[in-house]
């Protein structure tokens, strides 16, 4: 009977847990919300080591409530000693197998999977062949990501674009510090070490969709905003842009004077770290498809302000530490708004985070996780110049 009763307890407690935390995170960017076979699997693991844990804590609670009440002090025998006893191997060896047996429990499924998420060899479609493998070389820097897709002669940064039919080989490297790959709707975490060796790891999304990556190792002082995207997109949209992305020489000119101009003063003052077209890894981001990001650096809204705020200053506040800081220009504004028109030329593709949307990352609200700053003050200053000039009239 008693162990019934834990049971439905246990039972009970897992799907009130289950409930709670189901409205955790969102589905873009948490482990509980898998998108993916690397992060399914893990939240198995996740959930099996969780299980364990609170079938431990249930059964040391009930043995301790059980204790409290049967040996408590009863009225009129407050001076009894119960007897005393020292050492009992049956229950010595209870404790010592069970949490074995716990362990071994969490034991098998972890290290299969560790052995399973190593294995990068083709994967097999349905009629038996072998796919061709997509292999990226990524590069984690401070605070950013290079991407090199090996075969494809694409050079990227910052939103990693994959098809969703089948896995992308990651072998990952560092530039400069230990960075951490995580996107954590997808897969699990993978370091990047410094000192040349290369560790491999494979992406697979089931769903289309912009999926949030983070770096998840203490690389500087801006490694929280060191975020970056996997952007899921559909088998055919990932030829498209894969043709798109090829097509970019770097030597295409924009069709305004304006952004013309600005193109000029890029080449002067910038092309020695960012380059368009598939390049070597430099300095700076590579700006190829930079009009189609979601993010500026990252994780600023791409719009006009920030991007002349990240020309103007080099990111100097807004990425403390960021290796832009380094760079000798000195712009005028009408030179730092032409490069800005030049740059928002840079779309060389149709396919962007908005056609891997699924409705789940655009759409949903993140002002609960990143407030804006009220905006009153500006408009309060605006309407006291309107008042100086009516009593001038
Ligand atoms: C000394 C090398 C260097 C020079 C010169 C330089 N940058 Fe950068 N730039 C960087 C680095 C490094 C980053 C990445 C910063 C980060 O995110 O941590 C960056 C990031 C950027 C980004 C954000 C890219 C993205 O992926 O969202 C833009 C835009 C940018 N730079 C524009 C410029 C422009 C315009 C110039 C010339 C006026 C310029 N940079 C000159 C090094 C440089
Ligand atoms: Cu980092």
């Amino acid at each position: 009977m008693k162990g019934w009763i834990s049971r439905f307890k246990a039972v009970m407690a897992l799907t009130v847990l289950a409930l709670i935390l189901s409205g955790c995170g969102e589905p873009f960017l948490s482990t509980l919300q898998p998108s993916g076979e690397g992060a399914a699997k893990l939240l198995e693991l996740i959930i099996l080591s969780f299980v364990i844990m609170l079938f431990v804590f249930v059964v040391v609670m009930l043995i301790y409530i059980y204790v409290v009440i049967k040996f408590r002090q009863k009225k009129g025998q407050e001076d009894f000693i119960p007897k005393q006893v020292e050492g009992s191997h049956a229950l010595e060896t209870l404790w010592t197998v069970i949490p074995i047996i716990l362990l071994l429990i969490l034991a098998v499924p972890t290290i299969q999977y560790t052995f399973a998420f190593e294995d990068m060899s083709p994967e097999v479609n349905e009629e038996g062949e072998e796919m061709d493998q997509i292999w990226i070389d990524v590069t984690g820097k401070q605070y950013w990501w290079h991407f090199e897709y090996e075969d494809l002669d694409i050079t990227t940064s910052q939103e990693l674009y994959i098809p969703t039919d089948r896995r992308v080989n990651l072998s990952m490297i560092s530039d400069d510090v230990i960075h951490s790959f995580w996107v954590p709707a997808i897969q699990g975490k993978m370091d990047v070490n410094p000192t040349g060796n290369r560790n491999e790891m494979f992406l697979q999304a089931e769903e289309e969709g912009v999926y949030w990556g983070k770096c998840a190792e203490l690389c500087g002082p801006s490694h929280s905003l060191m975020d970056f995207k996997v952007i899921a997109v559909s088998p055919g949209e990932f030829e498209e842009w894969v043709e798109d992305m090829q097509g970019v020489t770097g030597e295409e000119e924009p069709e305004t004077d304006t952004a013309l101009a600005g193109q000029e003063s890029f080449e002067e003052n910038c092309l020695s770290c960012h380059a368009i077209g598939s390049s070597p890894n430099k300095v700076g981001p590579n700006l190829t498809n930079f009009a189609d990001r979601d993010k500026l650096a990252g994780v600023f809204d791409m719009t006009e302000e920030n991007l002349y705020e990240w020309i103007d200053t080099k990111g100097e506040e807004m990425k403390p530490g960021n290796l832009m800081v380094s760079a000798p220009y000195d712009l005028e504004e009408e030179e730092i708004n032409n490069i800005i028109e030049y740059l928002m030329t840079l779309s060389p593709s149709e396919v962007t985070p908005e056609s891997a949307d699924n409705g789940v990352y655009i759409d949903s609200d993140l002002s609960d996780l990143f407030p804006e700053e009220e905006e009153g003050e500006d408009e309060e200053e605006s309407d006291e110049v309107e008042e100086d000039e009516d009593e001038e009239e």
